[in-house]
């Protein structure tokens, strides 16, 4: 239980909704800033607030490693890094996959970060540590492991008190899931009917915008599906996209953007294209970016707490990684 002083303990707030700003509309897309990020074999960025304080935090799953970064001065600072030293698997998937999810979950202080990668025959979730700080002191952080993970987590959704989280596992030997794998913890709740997913799929995340959640999927032919509250229906679709993407209000209008990457393998040149939505339909776009390497992950965040989000993308460049920051 987290303790009422000022001591450094991880105090049990999920991160604050970027909804409950009143809404104001900010221009997309104005700076985008490339930075180097030394983390091997990156597979995944999430972007949340680990310590509380209003400024999200940049977390990046490598193959083997898992590392907290606070963008500062437009370039990253580290702030902790630990292996995963988890037994290798035993089947690998023919492309190397991970899964970073950065959740509150019922019963545990503060956030979790849970991190699988198709290395391990396991991953584990992760607890952040916050230094104590001194005034005008940047001081690192640990990341303290909570427990193992056997599945990849995908999205969490629900208010405290009742938060879902849907997870699943590799399709054996490959880099996509099967729909019929899908399904939420705890246990107990599982009410959203995954029914309406594509059978086989590359990724599938949610997003809260006001108080709807919008899911994504991206199936195998590289068509986005939108499902607006529930899982039951696709309400809306875009193709020809990568596994990357994001649902975000990135202008604080209320209303959510989606951010796509190409369809391209990893390597390759890829984009960052940002769209509108009209309901849960990708409208046309209104900002895109060019990326020379291809993009593996994207997430959102506020990083210096102003209140406007910025946009994430990871892209892989023959193992080394970089991330493009679009305010
Ligand atoms: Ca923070
Ligand atoms: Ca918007
Ligand atoms: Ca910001």
């Amino acid at each position: 239980m987290p303790v009422p002083t000022p001591a450094p303990t991880p105090v049990a707030t999920p991160a604050p909704s970027p909804s409950v700003a009143p809404a104001v509309k900010r221009k997309i897309g104005e700076k985008r800033s490339t930075l180097a990020v030394k983390v091997e074999d990156p597979l995944a960025v999430a972007v949340a607030d680990l310590d509380a304080d209003g400024r999200a935090e940049i977390v990046v799953l490598g193959a083997r490693e898992l590392v907290v970064f606070a963008l500062e001065a437009d370039a990253l600072s580290e702030r902790a890094r630990v292996r995963l030293d988890e037994p290798p698997a035993p089947i690998r998937s023919r492309s190397r996959t991970g899964a970073l999810l950065i959740t509150a979950l019922d019963g545990e202080p503060g956030v979790s970060i849970l991190a699988r990668t198709s290395d391990g025959a396991s991953g584990a979730r992760f607890a952040w540590k916050a230094a104590e700080k001194t005034a005008g002191t940047l001081v690192p952080g640990t990341l303290v492991k909570r427990g193992p993970l056997t599945y990849y987590p995908l999205a969490a959704v629900g208010a405290p008190g009742k938060r879902r989280v849907a997870v699943t596992d590799l399709t054996p030997g490959r880099d996509s899931f099967e729909a019929k794998h899908v399904f939420f913890l705890p246990a107990d709740a599982n009410p959203e009917s995954p029914a309406a997913l594509p059978e086989e799929l590359y990724a599938l995340e949610a997003s809260t915008v006001g108080a709807t959640v919008f899911w994504g999927a991206v199936d195998l032919a590289g068509t986005l599906l939108i499902y607006k509250g529930q899982l039951d229906k696709a309400d809306g679709k875009l193709g020809n996209v990568g596994y990357a993407f994001e649902i975000v209000d990135l202008d604080g209008d209320g209303a959510p953007e989606v951010v796509t990457t190409d369809a391209a393998a990893p390597g390759g040149p890829d984009q960052v294209i940002i769209r509108r939505m009209r309901g849960a339909t990708p409208a046309g776009s209104i900002a895109r970016f060019s990326s020379k390497f291809g993009i593996v992950s994207v997430s959102s965040g506020d990083p210096d707490g102003d209140g406007v989000p910025a946009v994430f993308a990871l892209a892989r460049r023959n193992g080394k990684a970089e991330l493009m920051v679009i305010e």
